[in-house]
């Protein structure tokens, strides 16, 4: 017996085992929830479906969001097989390389508009697309945001503005999608070493700065994101929408 038993979910943003997505694809599926994945690309397409599959997920399907008819198909084949849909997690995030180490200043027009249109618009185009499955079903999605959006971080440049344009669609969101029964909330996740992660020059020296400040003196890992995400989907988090969570071990509070 799970608190997930018979509901169904599916999973944005799994591009390996070190994905905070398939942290909380383990947690939610340990619950009982039935998933489908997407992936983005062939390239990924290779490292998903073993992972999906290990935990007995049927619907694994192509999906670049900048791409409507993707994701149309995606939301097709949901109707299809099951009828409806209880749980979306967004777990993406992209810029061009270079906009995150060049100085913010210099941000392309075209820069700008990539990194807002994956990284923050793709949530408003599946919200509404979920939420036609969701029709009284009291349904939940979650995705993943960072402090970046809040405060400087230096070279996280336009992904802070685009989690600042995704903090701000999840109260949104919330708003349009609460008569209906859906819940929408953010998890502000402290650093994790995923592929996402591992392109950024000092990462490493990053996540031994924050350890040493943060309240509790360690790092998360991609399970603690897991969990939090496993709450705000049951109904142990009924009451909660519109909300950015931090699960950063506390870094987020300190002033100095
Ligand atoms: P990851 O590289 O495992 O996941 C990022 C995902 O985005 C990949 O699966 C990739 O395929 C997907 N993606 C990129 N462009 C896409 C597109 N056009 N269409 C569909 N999918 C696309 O890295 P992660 O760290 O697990 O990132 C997941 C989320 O967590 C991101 O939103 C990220 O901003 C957020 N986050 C990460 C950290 C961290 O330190 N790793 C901290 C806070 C928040
Ligand atoms: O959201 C992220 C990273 C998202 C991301 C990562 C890459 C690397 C490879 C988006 N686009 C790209 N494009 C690439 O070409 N994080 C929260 C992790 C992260 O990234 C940082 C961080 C942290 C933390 C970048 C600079 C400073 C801190």
């Amino acid at each position: 017996m799970g608190i997930l038993d018979g509901r169904k979910g599916i999973i944005f943003g799994v591009a390996n085992e070190r994905s905070i997505a398939w942290a909380i694809a383990r947690a939610l599926h340990e619950e009982g929830a039935e998933l489908a994945f997407t992936y983005a690309g062939e390239i990924l397409e290779k490292r998903v479906r073993p992972l999906a599959g290990s935990i007995g997920a049927k619907i694994i399907l192509p999906c670049d969001v900048t791409k409507d008819q993707e994701i149309e198909r995606v939301f097709q084949t949901l109707k299809g097989e099951w009828g409806g849909l209880d749980i979306l997690i967004h777990a993406i995030a992209y810029a061009a390389k270079e906009d995150l180490s060049q100085p913010y200043l210099q941000t392309s027009r075209e820069g700008f508009q990539l990194a807002l249109d994956v990284s923050a618009y793709s949530l408003t185009v599946l919200a509404r697309q979920a939420a036609q499955l969701m029709e009284g079903r009291s349904g939940s999605i979650v995705t993943l945001t960072y402090l970046g959006s809040e405060k400087v971080i230096p070279n996280y440049n336009v992904m802070g503005v685009a989690k600042a344009a995704l903090e701000a669609s999840v109260r949104y969101l919330a708003h349009d999608l609460g008569p209906r029964g859906v819940r929408i909330n953010a998890i502000s996740a402290g650093p994790v070493k995923t592929l996402a992660a591992a392109g950024i020059a000092g990462f490493k020296e990053m996540l031994h700065y924050s350890a040493g400040r943060a309240p509790l003196r360690r790092n998360i890992d991609a399970e603690e994101v897991g969990r939090a995400a496993l709450f705000l989907v049951s109904e142990m988090a009924s009451a909660i929408t519109g909300e950015v969570v931090h699960v950063d071990a506390g870094y987020n509070i300190m002033g100095m």
